[in-house]
């Protein structure tokens, strides 16, 4: 701030010594050495890989920070309208490689450390994932931050820090055991900022009554104070001197006099529980996906998160000493799913209760400030929450939610009189016992644009949860923005070799900027020179895979097999438990082959990987099966080569950039119209694997763009799924013969306890097959076969994974930030000035 700048006459002092970037071999090697030495106070005979790690990462970390600076001025100097992005996840895996590579200068760093005697590879391994995430939600995220940055949006990330972040998963005797995540021992890229604090208040009461000139003053009193601290972690972007911020709070018990006086009055015990119930907001990330469980403390989080980023999105406002009209033309903000809407609430109540706004006028404020995206159409996974647990935690909230309830419902009787039974169906208030808050709802009527993350996801919303809200708004509220992923880290980062044969083809990186470029390979598809180097990267990156799995689980795998890899949350929508089902077919036709079938199979190595919810039973009993199926299959003579089957502990976002580029075919497999868009299958595609899928998400458009002979598809579509649902449950139907097949080797205890594994198989034997297991089970082990046909024939297949890197243009995160910039927030990019 202006108040704490140094004065012009002693600028020149300062500017003498006004900090360097490192830009050579020899200056990175003195910053890292001189951390080593001076900030970690490590020496020569005592300077583990760990330290050479801390050593460079603050290299690096001091070059962002400069920069990091840099770009917040030219920010505030450009006065332009910013994009705040709110989100309760932010899965940002490693940082060291990703900064190295955005900035440039990784070989410096690689050289120096090799004269120093380290391996940069070994030096990035050391780094501890930033898992502050459950999956796709909060890895696009991070995926839009690095394409913010890169593309030089003046954009902020804000969310929560964690002290444990998604659990770590071991797998002991087939089980999921889950670990807690302890990250922060050493985190060299967050900036603690004890100077910027926010208070923030809980529970208390409303007094309301009329001032001098007869205005309705509402007071929210009472309760308790929390404190967040701000602590910044910068975010490069790719081969541009911007550099943004992602602001991470964490929580701690207000420095008051209240503590104060508790401690000296001797009450030490508790004033160290209020500290502990004050730090416990930010300690953990629930390990829920697609799941909204209604707890006071998840509340309690994104209320904390939520007052906090908006204090500080005001107090900037508020610094440019413009008319609070002119708001919305400064501020955009977009709520990552509906865990940040009640920041739409705390706007309201800011501008009312505190800057005495009128109602009105401060609504239209609001509305034009808030984009909300939705991630999914499953039920269980809408946000709900109690009204008396509201009414205890935020009370002002919770009247002014009324209100926004009341004038909405108005607007609507008005426009509809004759349909009564909508207001009950598009209320904020759910009428149950207890009374319900819902938050999409909330979400819609406090934002100008709601955006799905697929075509056919933004198309369901519209036709199923909000269909009466399209019919009251129109249809123009409703947007679709697919989602993409960024380059960087998905090909730049993970598949370094495969993004040099491009860069050879194509002269140069620029398609990281600009990943249409990719079109221009196609040429080379009947290259074989290139074909073979092709090939060659994919064998070896194999080869690497296979390392992993053989010290991660022992089994030796041959990299010549087919890779058939899925990896994501494990849930029922996305049919794991078809994959495992279609494994044990395949297991038993084996079995039954004669040597000479044998010999005519192309060996299959299926991998899989996730996190199970830790209360979400069926989903653990999933990996219990695949699991026991390894152990089965894996020690099995008559099997040998044919198959293998692996279960990968803890994915994460470091495994991935392993695995990804590892596949010959991955699965996305999920039941029609459940999945919203999935992000995995593009990073699949665009590392050369070809994918088996449903007519669902974003695979719909990966097949319209790379073209339907490039893409395995199999099963129902979602708009017969509602009437296959509804004849199991009230029609006559059998189940595949197959799947009967392999349900009764699962019940003969081929793979173990049959017990165990009974409400899996029940789950479609009697409840209904909810998921469509069964109704796809053929199509999906007939669809294999032609996989097993197409992989004979490696030069086709080659074609296919050349052809579909260089159609995968359009699934670049930048695409979608512009779609965003453009369609709904209405920024501009304030490029550095070079
Ligand atoms: C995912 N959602 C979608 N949710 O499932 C996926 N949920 O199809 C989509 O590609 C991705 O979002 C990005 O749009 C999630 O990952 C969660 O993780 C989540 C977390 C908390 C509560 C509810």
């Amino acid at each position: 701030s202006v108040e704490a700048a140094i004065p012009e006459p002693q600028r020149e002092a300062w500017k003498k010594f006004t900090a360097q970037e490192f830009s050579t071999k020899e200056e990175f090697q003195a910053e890292a050495v001189r951390h080593i030495e001076t900030t970690l106070a490590r020496s020569l005979f005592n300077c583990d890989e760990l330290a050479a790690y801390s050593g460079t990462a603050l290299a690096f970390r001091d070059r962002l920070v400069i920069e990091w600076n840099k770009t917040q001025q030219r920010h505030t100097f450009a006065d332009q309208k910013r994009v705040y992005y709110l989100s309760l996840e932010f899965l940002m895996g490693r940082a060291l490689d990703n900064a190295m590579l955005n900035v440039g200068f990784k070989n410096a760093a690689k050289d120096g450390l090799s004269e120093l005697g380290f391996r940069i590879e070994d030096i990035i391994k050391q780094e501890r994932d930033a898992a502050l995430g459950n999956g796709g939600l909060g890895r696009l995220a991070a995926c839009f931050l690095d394409s913010l940055a890169s593309m030089d949006f003046p954009a902020w990330g804000y969310g929560l820090r964690y002290k444990y972040g998604i659990f770590k998963q071991e797998i002991v005797d087939g089980y999921q055991v889950e670990v807690p995540d302890y990250w922060l021992d050493f985190n060299p890229w967050e900036f603690p900022r004890h100077d910027i604090t926010v208070e923030i208040q809980f529970y208390g009461h409303v007094r309301k009554y009329q001032d001098e000139t007869g205005k309705n003053v509402a007071v929210w009193e009472g309760g308790e104070i929390v404190e967040a601290v701000a602590y910044d972690v910068p975010i490069p972007g790719f081969k541009t001197k911007t550099t943004n911020n992602l602001r991470l709070w964490s929580s701690k018990a207000a420095s008051g006099e209240f503590d104060f006086q508790k401690f000296n009055r001797g009450e030490y015990e508790s004033s160290v529980a209020d500290q502990q119930r004050a730090e416990t907001i930010s300690a953990v990330l629930y390990p829920n996906d697609n799941l909204e469980r209604g707890k006071e403390l998840r509340l309690k989080q994104q209320y904390f998160w939520v007052a906090a980023s908006l204090f500080d999105i005001v107090r900037r406002f508020k610094k440019t000493k413009r008319a609070w009209a002119a708001f919305p033309d400064q501020v955009a903000i977009q709520l990552n799913d509906t865990h940040p809407t009640l920041a739409v609430v705390e706007l309201q109540r800011i501008l009312i209760d505190q800057e005495g706004l009128e109602w009105d006028e401060a609504w239209q404020i609001v509305v034009k400030t808030f984009g909300y995206t939705n991630h999914t159409v499953l039920p269980e996974a809408l946000e709900k929450w109690p009204v008396p647990l509201f009414q205890n935690l935020l009370p002002r909230h919770l009247q002014i939610i009324y209100d926004i309830n009341l004038y909405f419902l108005q607007s609507v009787e008005r426009r509809f009189p004759k349909e009564r039974e909508m207001l009950s169906r598009v209320s904020i208030i759910e009428e149950s016992q207890p009374k319900m808050v819902r938050m999409a709802f909330l979400a819609i009527i406090g934002s100008h644009k709601v955006n799905g993350v697929a075509e056919l996801h933004s198309d369901l919303i519209k036709t199923t949860i909000f269909k009466d809200f399209v019919k009251i708004y129109g249809p123009d509220k409703f947007t679709n923005v697919t989602n993409g992923i960024t380059p960087r880290r998905w090909l730049h980062q993970a598949n370094p070799r495969l993004c040099e044969l491009i860069a050879s083809k194509l002269g140069g990186y620029d398609f990281l900027k600009d990943l249409t470029l990719l079109g221009e390979i196609e040429r080379y598809v009947d290259d074989k020179a290139f074909k073979k180097e092709w090939q060659e990267i994919k064998y070896a990156n194999k080869v690497r895979l296979a390392r992993v799995i053989k010290e991660t689980t022992g089994v030796s795998v041959n990299p010549a097999a087919l890779f058939d890899i899925q990896v994501k949350r494990i849930h029922e929508y996305k049919r794991q438990q078809l994959n495992i089902f279609g494994v044990i077919h395949r297991y038993l036709a084996i079995k039954s082959m004669t040597a000479e079938e044998r010999k005519k199979l192309a060996p299959r190595v299926s991998i899989f990987g996730g996190k199970a919810a830790p209360g979400y039973w069926m989903a653990k009993t999933v990996i219990h099966l695949i699991n026991n199926v390894g152990a089965v299959v894996n020690n099995d003579k008559d099997v040998g080569d044919l198959l293998k089957v692996i279960f990968l502990e803890d994915y994460n976002v470091s495994k991935a950039e392993i695995i990804c580029p590892a596949s010959d075919l991955s699965e996305h497999i999920s039941t029609a119209g459940t999945e919203a868009s999935g992000t995995s299958n593009m990073k699949f595609v665009l590392n050369g694997g070809l994918i088996i899928g449903t007519c669902d998400g974003a695979n719909i458009e990966i097949t319209r763009e790379i073209g339907e002979s490039n893409i395995f598809l199999f099963g129902n579509l979602a708009e017969d799924v509602e009437e296959l649902r509804h004849h199991h449950l009230y029609g006559k139907y059998e189940l595949d013969p197959d799947l009967l097949k392999v349900f009764e080797a699962i019940k003969s205890g081929t793979f173990g306890d049959a017990n165990a594994f009974s409400g899996l198989v029940n789950a479609i034997v009697d409840h209904g097959d909810y998921y469509l297991v069964s109704d796809d089970f053929h199509s999906y082990i007939q669809t294999h076969d032609l996989v097993d046909e197409a992989y004979k024939n490696q030069d086709e297949w080659l074609t296919k994974s050349i052809q579909s890197v260089a159609r995968m243009g359009f699934f670049t995160s930048d695409r979608c930030i512009q779609e965003y910039a453009d369609l709904i927030w209405n920024v501009e990019p304030v490029p550095p000035k070079e």
